[in-house]
């Protein structure tokens, strides 16, 4: 069997066993679980979940809250984007390579430690959010699969005696960030370009870490949250064009 260069590093199908010797492992285990159970529950009923941005497929929900003055938002997106499995998807989120192509609230990125094939620690800077202080963040990121053709990508925020928080210009805040995917086609069918759909469930819940002002961030994340959406979503159908499906 040939192997292209683009399927040796999609997510793989089972957990790396250099992950499960890490220190981080039970959290990074419980925390992608716990992320990717919640990721596909409804929004409806008496769950407290408005809707704030509606395009096409794509539905943007989020709670408000606040802790101390400061704005937690939880936010829960869901899409459907045709011709694109999970896998490619949460291959396009969790490597580092693309991220500048997609992510636009992006000023640095770098790599703290690379754990494992399907785990990596990050530490990013993010653009200025005037008249708040530059933010940054440290966290860790894991893919894996799940049954019924699911792959999901889980962010959570961790510590690094290497990147102490609140030493320079950034106030480091703190994230939870899940994009689960599922991909379905007509039953008694093979998969093609042609005949999937995947739904995308993604949850994001940002903690600032620091004084912002409530107003100007719930218009930011309003305007953000569906950019980026809308842009990672067109990227990976743009970047699968022509290639054969990885599923
Ligand atoms: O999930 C996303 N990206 C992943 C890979 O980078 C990763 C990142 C998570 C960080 C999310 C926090 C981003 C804070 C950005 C603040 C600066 C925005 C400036 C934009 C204006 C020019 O999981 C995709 C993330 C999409 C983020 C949308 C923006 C959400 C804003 C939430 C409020 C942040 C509070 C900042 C306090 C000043």
């Amino acid at each position: 069997v040939e192997v292209t260069r683009d399927e040796v590093e999609l997510p793989p199908p089972a957990i790396d066993n250099r992950l499960t010797v890490h220190a981080l492992w039970p959290e990074i285990d419980r925390i992608s679980t716990e992320q990717l159970q919640a990721a596909f529950e409804g929004v409806g009923g008496q769950t407290g979940w408005q809707l704030f941005a509606e395009e096409g497929d794509m539905r943007m929900y989020r709670r408000e809250v606040e802790v101390d003055g400061m704005v937690m938002d939880p936010l829960k997106a869901m899409h459907k984007v045709r011709g694109v499995s999970a896998r490619e998807m949460c291959h396009y989120f969790f490597n580092p390579q693309y991220r500048y192509e997609w992510e636009t609230t992006l000023e640095t990125m770098n790599i703290v430690e690379a754990i494992s094939s399907d785990t990596i620690v990050f530490h990013q800077t993010f653009k200025r959010i005037w008249p708040a202080s530059q933010r940054d963040a440290l966290f860790w990121s894991h893919v894996r699969a799940a049954p019924q053709q699911t792959y999901a990508v889980t962010n959570h925020s961790t510590t690094n005696a290497e990147y102490p928080s609140n030493t320079g210009a950034c106030i480091r805040l703190f994230v939870t960030v899940c994009l689960a995917c599922r991909t379905a086609w007509p039953s008694g069918e093979q998969p093609t370009r042609d005949n999937i759909s995947t739904s995308i469930a993604y949850c994001s819940t940002v903690n600032p870490g620091g004084w912002a002002p409530a107003g100007v961030l719930r218009a930011v994340y309003k305007r953000e949250y569906p950019k980026f959406l809308k842009r990672f979503t067109n990227y990976v159908v743009e970047q699968c064009r022509g290639k054969p499906l990885v599923m």
